[in-house]
């Protein structure tokens, strides 16, 4: 077969587009698809909210009335092998058949237990023209939250932190003193838009009182996680003000409860044992939460740490030294990514 009309920016359009669905898909994955008749692109769409259409549905439905003809003779790119089961919406295969697209390239497969290259292996048993792996690697990066979902049954997790030049976490009596500048505070807020759920300790809810929410930034807040054991945390703490929803995981609720203000309160209760972050995470799952990014303290990034229950972790480093203070954590990982962000850097680690 003769690949030579390929065009790698048609893809790199799909990556563009599903990106599109940071922060709204998960735990269900982002995908950007484009059709292209004689090299141009007649329509286009990505995966915009989890249970909505899939990016394959939105690009055939984007054609123009006076195009549609066209579309019999389009190559469809998309960044993910196409659907093959009725889930929240219908099998993309079958959209893919009924419009008689001649030609699929896909970047790379699906590992939904349904799909997994059963996708493929329909659309070429109909007569489809089907390419697989064309910028493979790239489409991978893009679908890695959804394939350690899928793989590991648990919400992708971020451990995110600050740390000094010389490796000091918090202070040693744990008054709250800023590490990073109120540039990259922006950029937290940023990653906070991008994730269904954000989780911290007791002793951070304490000594930090952090608010979690989305301020500074677009788009929306993620779901608060807090852990209070005792049910020790002060109901006027910033965690509690306003009405966003907030999980605090107690080991046993008590029939008189805290005065909470917030409405969208709820509690969570679990046994405080070795198991209890994996119970935290499949409890997260089953609620369609398919994103987790841990923003402290210490004893809660270790434990993550130690379980091994992290898929990624974005360490800013202030350009501050501190002479004491609280050793941070150590990321068991070899290989990171190191970039200039405002005043300090990040360092960027992914589980492998
Ligand atoms: C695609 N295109 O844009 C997306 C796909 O429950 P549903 O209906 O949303 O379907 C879930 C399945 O579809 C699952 O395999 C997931 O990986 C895939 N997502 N597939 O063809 C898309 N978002
Ligand atoms: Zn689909």
């Amino acid at each position: 077969m003769n690949y030579s009309d390929l065009n790698e920016d048609f893809m790199y359009r799909c990556f563009q587009l599903a990106l599109l669905g940071k922060g709204f898909v998960a735990p269900n994955p982002m995908v950007g698809a484009v059709l292209v008749h004689n090299n141009i692109i007649i329509g286009e769409g990505f995966h915009e909210r989890f249970g909505h259409a899939h990016a394959e549905v939105n690009a055939i439905h984007s054609v123009a009335e006076s195009s549609k003809h066209l579309i019999p003779k389009s190559t469809l790119y998309v960044s993910l092998e196409p659907c093959c089961f009725h889930g929240k919406t219908p099998a993309c295969t079958s959209l893919i058949l009924d419009h008689k697209i001649s030609r699929v390239v896909i970047s790379c497969l699906d590992n939904t237990p349904e799909v997994a290259g059963k996708g493929v292996e329909i659309l070429k048993k109909a007569g489809v023209e089907v390419i697989t792996g064309f910028l493979e690697e790239q489409g991978k990066n893009i679908s890695r939250q959804r394939s350690v979902i899928v793989e590991k049954k648990r919400p992708y997790v971020i451990l995110k932190y600050a740390q000094t030049l010389n490796g000091k976490f918090a202070t040693l009596d744990k008054h709250q003193k800023w590490i990073t500048s109120s540039l990259t505070k922006r950029l937290v807020h940023k990653w906070r838009s991008e994730v269904d759920s954000i989780m911290v300790g007791t002793n951070t809810a304490l000594s930090d009182n952090p608010s979690l929410t989305n301020r500074l930034y677009y788009g929306s807040s993620p779901v608060r996680l807090v852990l209070d054991r005792k049910l020790s945390l002060a109901p006027d703490l910033n965690l509690f003000h306003d009405n966003h929803p907030t999980i605090i995981v107690t080991e046993k609720i008590p029939k008189q409860l805290p005065a909470y203000k917030n409405q969208n309160l709820s509690l969570l209760e679990l046994p405080f044992h070795d198991r209890l972050l994996r119970r935290i995470l499949k409890h997260l799952l089953s609620q369609n939460i398919g994103t987790l990014m841990v923003e402290g303290g210490i004893q809660l990034i270790n434990s993550f740490i130690e379980q091994g229950l992290w898929d990624e972790a974005r360490v800013l480093i202030g350009n501050v030294h501190w002479k004491e203070g609280q050793d941070a954590p150590e990321i068991p990982e070899k290989t990171f990514f190191r970039k200039k962000i405002a005043k300090e850097d990040l360092v960027l680690f992914y589980k492998s």
